[in-house]
């Protein structure tokens, strides 16, 4: 459904004041009705004239006695809360969830009882470091927080992109998040972590490691958030009807798969577009074309849990796919975008305690920390208890209870039981909810599990001391371009170091994860190979995982990916109309481009343009056509944005289809005939996947 389709006439009012004198036109509010036409303040008074505050005399001072105007400006005074102090940078969304398998076998929750089941949800996705005002695509983890509202309340499965995280134990959070923020002496950099205090911390904290791989790797400069992967990192559980416990881990897969984009386009992207990833989701929900995942759970039992070389229970790690393949058991589909940015996305708040019987916890000591952060961090952000009044936090289930009162409340609860046990009931009142032993969440009995419970200890338990496996099961299971990648990120972000021995730290424990990556590293930097740092534990070799490769499992679709075609005058209409159809056809969208927005007089009619080409760079693009005048192509082979255009389209290996006046431009940008560079009717055929064959030509990596 189209929004905005209530469209504002285009009436003009004078304004209030002294009559007869108009000093600007205002255009009238859009006609809802009589009573949607009224201004009022908070209370419900009529406004006469929201223009001009109130004065003593046409050219005296303002009266305090104006109580519009202070109402006005006290509202706009604190209209920012404090934004989150991780994960601040976020874009939500509104959809709906299917059970597409039921599995009662595994767990009691309610939303896996039967297929088609469904119910709605919302969906917030961040990056970590950078503040709410911060770009769209640094070199960052994205936060993927899924809101279900359950028909037995809310399930918040508050997870990332990256199913492994940076530390094992909670008490390590607020370090590792003072350390990759901007250093607190200058206040820079913002949403980077190519900084000497993270990476400090990084090499003194060998457990990161596995999350560094991931970090560094092409995973963390998405294309897009609706091709990104969402995993709740940590073991939960699945409880059963009969109360039997399973280990579970969750993930979720987009259909439209896995696409990243280069350092270098991310780079430009941030400054040609800040809101790149944010504009894309609104725009593709507001197209319909609804991004969709598919919920998929690796379960497992204790027995699994003793044989393997891991612990379960620590969040660097993650268990192959290729040990425990992923059952798929529901579907999300994100289809209405937020009325109002602040009301619901920016008032989200996730609790990882929200679970819902059937799902449980594990002694995970990351997460154990988790279930009391959220809670807390909510009441400083949104100021109040009552924060699950607000709509996009309540349950669309009903709840009842005691709790009463406190800062903003909305519910007017009637009567006198506002405690329990009480007999009201035997006085004809309304004695209140009572807890429910059958159908209440009960906690799942632990016993058999290794938990060592009883004695009081600070410690890590034993498993947890190998850093280093499961880095190098990454690292071994990428591309080469991949690798190349990784090697180059970790290049790129050393090199933005200021300290020798930070740089050695890292490159001393790279060394624990595989030799020819620290090499390569090292070599990139130009600097010596410093001793292996000692590991706790000497890692092992685990197979190659290929789940982990985006190259591997790329899609080559037209579906949720843009097409940028570059006209202009004197182009060949007809011939753009034929290749949009194509593109569209396939599943693509298309952005018209020419130097003016236009309308643009064509070989055979006039067109208008969806972007001005300086203002459109191709990093926008997921592939680049055009369809040009050979006088106009060598015009525009001057044109610097236009020659960059097709420079970047290139060098970050997109798919290039071309017409033969383009000729001109192409070779001034170094563009050669090869692999996905192709006459403009072989576009659809050759598809817009990545043609990483032709990095080698255009970039030194490491
Ligand atoms: Fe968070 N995290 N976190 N985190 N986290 C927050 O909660 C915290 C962790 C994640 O879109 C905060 O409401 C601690 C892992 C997401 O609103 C805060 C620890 C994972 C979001 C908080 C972790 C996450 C947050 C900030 C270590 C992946 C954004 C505002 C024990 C599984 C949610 C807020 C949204 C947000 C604390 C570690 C994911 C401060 C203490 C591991 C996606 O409460």
């Amino acid at each position: 459904m189209p929004r905005n389709s209530a469209k504002a006439k285009p009436a003009f009012a004078e304004t209030t004041g002294r009559a007869g004198e108009l000093h600007q036109e205002v255009p009238r509010g859009a006609d809802h009705g009589e009573a949607a036409l009224h201004l009022t303040d908070n209370f419900g008074h009529r406004i006469a004239d929201n223009q001009n505050s109130l004065r003593a005399g046409e050219r005296g001072p303002t009266l305090l006695e104006d109580f519009l105007l202070r109402e006005k400006i006290f509202h706009f005074d604190h209209e920012r809360i404090p934004e989150r102090i991780v994960h601040a940078r976020g874009s939500g969304a509104h959809g709906v969830f299917e059970c597409t398998k039921a599995i009662p076998e595994l767990t009691k929750a309610s939303i896996f009882q039967k297929k088609g089941k469904r119910c709605e949800a919302f969906v917030r996705f961040s990056t970590v470091a950078g503040g709410a005002g911060s770009v769209d695509t640094p070199r960052d983890v994205r936060g993927f927080a899924v809101k279900l509202y359950t028909d037995s309340g809310n399930w918040d499965l508050v997870g990332n992109n990256i199913p492994v995280f940076f530390i094992q134990d909670a008490i390590k959070f607020p370090d590792l998040v003072h350390a990759v923020k901007m250093e607190a002496d200058r206040g820079y950099p913002q949403a980077a972590s190519a900084h000497d205090t993270f990476w400090d911390f990084i090499g003194l904290m060998p457990e990161s490691m596995h999350m560094i791989m991931w970090a560094m790797s092409d995973r963390a400069i998405p294309r897009s958030l609706r091709m990104i992967e969402g995993f709740g990192v940590h073991t939960f559980r699945f409880v059963d009807a009969k109360g039997k416990g399973r280990f579970v881990k969750f993930h979720w897969r987009p259909e439209l798969g896995l696409e990243s984009t280069t350092w270098d386009e991310a780079v430009k992207i941030a400054g040609a577009d800040p809101d790149f990833l944010r504009r894309d989701l609104f725009e593709a929900i507001e197209a319909g074309d609804f991004p969709v995942w598919n919920l998929g759970v690796q379960v497992f039992d204790e027995a699994f849990t003793a044989k393997q070389p891991y612990d379960v229970l620590d969040a660097t790690k993650l268990i192959p796919e290729e040990d425990v393949p992923l059952q798929f058991i529901g579907r999300l589909t994100l289809n209405r975008n937020v009325s109002n940015f602040f009301a619901e996305t920016e008032q989200a708040a996730f609790l990882p305690s929200n679970v819902i019987p059937g799902i449980d916890f594990t002694n995970d000591p990351l997460l154990q920390g988790r279930l009391f952060s959220y809670l807390d961090t909510q009441k400083s952000r949104l100021g109040t208890t009552n924060f699950h009044q607000i709509p996009v936090n309540a349950p669309k289930c009903p709840f009842r209870n005691f709790q009463r009162d406190g800062m903003m409340q909305t519910h007017v609860p009637a009567g006198r039981a506002n405690y329990e046990p009480n007999g009201l009931a035997e006085a004809g009142e309304d004695a209140g909810p009572r807890a429910c032993p059958e159908t209440g969440f009960t906690s799942f009995r632990e016993n058999a599990e290794r938990n060592d419970a009883g004695e009081k200890l600070r410690v890590r338990a034993a498993l947890f001391a190998d850093h280093y496996s499961q880095a190098r099961l990454f690292y071994r299971s990428q591309t080469a371009s991949e690798q190349a990648h990784l090697a180059s990120a970790l290049v790129f972000e050393l090199s933005k170091t200021t300290i020798d021995a930070v740089r050695v730290r890292v490159l001393a424990r790279l060394r624990n994860v595989d030799e020819t990556l620290a090499q390569r590293v090292a070599d990139g930097l130009g600097i010596a190979l410093p001793p292996k740092a000692p590991a706790a534990k000497e890692p092992v070799d685990m197979p190659p995982s290929d789940a982990l490769s985006i190259q591997k499992n790329a899609k080559k679709t037209f579906a949720g990916r843009k097409v940028a075609i570059l006209f202009d005058e004197g182009s060949d209409k007809a011939g753009i109309e034929k290749l949009k159809g194509e593109i569209e056809k396939a599943g693509g969208r298309v952005a018209l481009i020419a130097p003016k927005i236009g309308p643009l007089k064509l070989e055979g009619g006039t067109l208008k343009a969806d972007g001005q080409l300086a203002g459109s760079p191709s990093v926008m693009f997921d592939a680049v056509a055009s369809i040009l005048s050979a006088e106009r192509a060598a015009a525009l082979a001057r044109e610097a944005a236009c020659v960059q255009w097709f420079m970047d389209a290139y060098a970050h290996c997109k798919t290039i289809a071309h017409c033969d006046g383009t000729t001109a431009i192409l070779a001034k940008a170094g563009v050669a005939p090869g692999e996905g560079v192709v006459p403009v009717a072989a576009l659809v055929k050759t598809g817009i996947a990545r043609h990483w064959a032709r990095e080698p030509e255009v970039r030194t990596l490491a």
